[in-house]
């Protein structure tokens, strides 16, 4: 059997780490004897939407359906075209129409990485970050009147709904039943959004009688984030709506000393569309073309890929290897972002060869 991948590379940096991610994936798939089909694809990109005026062709989801995953660098160009019109013509439309409605996260703290928070090892720092992925604060509803004038209003509604936050706390309370510390933490602002906020935090209550053994909590976003920081070792599974689990996947990982590494899984759990696999950074305009960004973001969502197509030996493979990497510390290999004078490259070359063996 053969897995059929989209690779999109994106733009920025993820021209630069997606080679490397290939290289692993590649390495991987030798060694556990699985066959991949890789298919290229140049949309999705800034550079498509220069030369087309959109982001993706007419067919994209004719092209993408049949995938069994999607392999994702990083979108944005803001130099050229709006964030908003990147994000909101390519990644958000793969998201909705694929129904990629959990978007999971890891956040753990790597060997030989040094955390910015005082006294932190390996082990202090390891949970995941369950952001709910197709609706809420990211909505298209809403609009503007009266533009450019004095009585200039603009809205852009949270759409919540039941089946939409349902799936996805039914999903973050089985990640933490399947965990040995079985916690889950939601992230609330029920105190200040109080429509949708107190009804996020019902449904969490109404969905705790199925998985009695999950121990469950909830922080206002606010003391959340100070807590990432303060006491990172607090969690196990983070469950949060669209917006406050983007803010912090980011700042889980930067707790863990660098965005660089964190990955994420954009996945459709039922399986009818492909799921979607990405480094949760962007395409860093500030790096890009200087061969230095942090490809283990990249390889460790190939990772996650090839254990969400059944080869969770092959991803554990792949985790082995950068941590091992890691852990022996050489300057001349380890990229600017955990400390050495590396490359992109050398990293991905070094990575890709402990996976082989
Ligand atoms: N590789 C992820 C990426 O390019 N992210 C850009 C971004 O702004 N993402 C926002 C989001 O994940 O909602």
């Amino acid at each position: 059997m053969s897995h059929r991948i989209a690779v999109i590379p994106g733009d920025g940096i993820g021209k630069e780490v997606m080679p490397e991610g290939l290289r692993a994936l590649e390495a991987a798939a030798a060694r556990f004897s699985i066959n991949l089909n890789l298919e290229h694809f140049d949309f999705a990109s800034c550079d498509y939407y220069l030369e087309h005026g959109q982001m993706l062709p007419d067919d994209w989801f004719e092209q993408l359906k049949d995938a069994d995953a999607i392999f994702y660098g990083a979108v944005g160009w803001p130099d050229t075209v709006p964030d908003h019109v990147s994000l909101w013509g390519s990644l958000l439309q793969f998201r909705r129409r694929f129904d990629q409605y959990v978007n999971l996260r890891p956040c753990k703290l790597l060997p030989g990485i040094k955390s910015p928070l005082a006294d932190r090892k390996p082990g202090d720092i390891d949970f995941y970050v369950v952001r709910e992925n197709t609706e809420g604060e990211y909505s298209s509803v809403g609009g503007k009147m009266f533009e450019g004038t004095d009585r200039e209003v603009v809205i852009q509604e949270t759409v919540m709904t039941r089946t939409g936050v349902d799936r996805v706390l039914k999903y973050a309370y089985e990640l933490a039943q399947s965990r040995p510390r079985k916690k889950l933490t939601s992230a609330t602002k029920s105190n200040g959004i109080a429509i949708t906020m107190p009804w996020w935090d019902e449904r969490v209550v109404a969905m705790s009688g199925s998985y009695p053994e999950v121990s469950v909590d909830k922080f206002h976003i606010d003391i959340l984030t100070a807590n990432f920081v303060m006491h990172p070792d607090w969690f196990d599974v983070v469950v949060a709506s669209n917006l406050f689990g983007d803010i912090l996947s980011d700042l889980g990982p930067a707790c863990t000393g660098t965005i660089g590494v964190a990955p994420s899984a954009n996945i459709n759990p039922e399986g009818t569309f492909p799921s979607l696999f990405e480094p949760v950074h962007g395409s860093a305009p500030d790096i890009f073309g200087k061969g230095i960004a942090n490809p283990i973001g990249q390889i460790w969502s190939a990772a996650m890929m090839l254990e969400h197509l059944g080869h969770p030996e092959a991803g554990q493979a792949i985790v082995d290897a950068f941590e091992a990497v890691l852990a022996e510390g050489d300057e001349a290999i380890l990229t600017p972002d955990v400390g050495g004078h590396g490359t992109t490259e050398s990293l991905g070359r070094a990575i890709a060869e402990r996976i082989t063996g």
